[in-house]
C-alpha cells in the first residue's frame, strides 16, 4: 500500500493481519510472565504486563510510519488523534490473565474504521498459530480459509460463550445470569478473551457469545469477523451491538437466546 492512495478494505485487512501478527510475536516471547509492568487497572486482578505495552508499541510504531494521519485508540496507551477519517483500534493482548498464566487462549486484535464504520480487522492467536480476519463485504477467514458460523437451530443444543468483568460485584451478577441460563442451553464456556470468543463463534466452535461492559478494542475486529462469518449480531436488548452489550449468534438461535437472556438477566440489567 503506497502512502497517499486510498487503501481498499482488503488492503487494510492485510495490514491488520500484519500488525497483529508482529505484535503477537512480540507478546508471545513473554507468555507466562506474570510480572506486572504497572499498577493493575480497573481492579486488583486486571493486569498489565510489559508485554502488553511492548506489543501495543510495535503496532503504534508501524502505524506512525505507514499510516500517519490516522487516529489510534489502544488498550494500554489511550487515544492519539488523526485527521484522515481512519481510526485504528488495538488490543495488544486480549485475555491478559490467560497470557500471564501461560494458557493459550489470548489474542492480539487490530481493527480499522473509516468514518465510524469498521471496515477491516484481524485477530491473531499466537499460541495457537491462528489468524482470523475479515473486511466489510469480503467474508471471514481463519488461516486464509473461509469460515462460517454453525447451523444450530435449537437453543438447548447451543454451546454458549460469555465473559465476566473485573469488578467483584459485576462478575457476581454475571455469574447469576449464567446460573439461570445453564439449564436452557447445551453448556457454557468462559475462554477469558472476548476477541477469541468472537472468532470461535465465527468458525462454528461456539454457537452463541454474549457479554457486557467490554471496551471497543476487545470487540472491534471480532464483531466484524463474526458478522462476515454470518452471525446475527445485536446488543442484549436486540438493538445494534456496542462494546457495552454484545450478543452474537448463529442465526438459527439468536431470537431464542435474546428471550432467554432477557429473562435470565432480569430487569434491571446486570449493569
Ligand atoms: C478481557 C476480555 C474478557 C472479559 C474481561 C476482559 P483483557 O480483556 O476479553 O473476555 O471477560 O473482562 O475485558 O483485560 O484480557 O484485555
Amino acid at each position: 500500500m503506497s502512502t497517499g492512495d486510498p487503501p481498499s478494505a482488503h488492503e487494510l485487512r492485510i495490514l491488520c493481519e500484519r500488525l497483529a501478527r508482529e505484535a503477537g510475536s512480540v507478546a508471545l516471547k513473554g507468555r507466562g510472565d506474570r510480572t506486572p509492568a504497572a499498577a493493575t487497572k480497573s481492579s486488583r486482578t486486571d493486569m498489565v504486563t510489559e508485554h502488553d505495552l511492548a506489543a501495543e508499541r510495535s503496532i503504534r510504531a508501524t502505524l506512525e510510519r505507514e499510516r500517519p494521519g490516522d487516529a489510534v485508540v489502544g488498550e494500554e496507551e489511550g487515544s492519539s488523534p488523526g485527521n484522515s477519517g481512519y481510526r485504528w483500534s488495538i488490543d495488544p493482548i486480549d485475555g491478559t490473565t490467560n497470557f500471564a498464566y501461560g494458557l493459550p487462549l489470548w489474542a492480539t486484535s487490530v481493527a480499522v474504521a473509516l468514518d465510524g464504520t469498521t471496515i477491516a480487522g484481524a485477530v491473531v492467536l499466537p499460541a495457537l498459530d491462528r489468524v482470523y480476519s475479515a473486511h466489510l463485504g469480503g467474508g471471514a477467514t481463519r488461516n486464509d480459509r473461509p469460515i462460517s458460523v454453525s447451523s444450530v437451530d435449537q437453543i438447548n443444543l447451543a454451546l454458549v460463550g460469555t465473559g465476566f468483568g473485573y469488578s467483584p460485584e459485576l462478575r457476581s451478577r454475571q455469574a447469576g445470569t449464567v446460573a439461570r441460563l445453564i439449564g436452557e442451553v447445551r453448556d457454557i464456556r468462559r475462554t477469558g478473551s472476548a476477541a477469541v470468543d468472537l472468532c470461535l463463534l465465527s468458525d462454528g466452535s461456539l454457537d452463541v457469545y454474549y457479554e457486557e461492559h467490554l471496551n471497543e478494542w476487545d470487540v472491534a475486529a471480532g464483531l466484524l469477523i463474526a458478522a462476515e462469518a454470518g452471525a446475527t449480531v445485536s446488543d442484549l436488548a436486540g438493538a445494534p451491538a456496542h462494546p457495552g452489550s454484545v450478543l452474537a449468534c448463529s442465526p438459527g438461535v439468536h431470537d431464542r437466546m435474546l428471550d432467554l437472556l432477557v429473562r435470565a438477566r432480569g430487569i434491571p440489567s446486570d449493569g
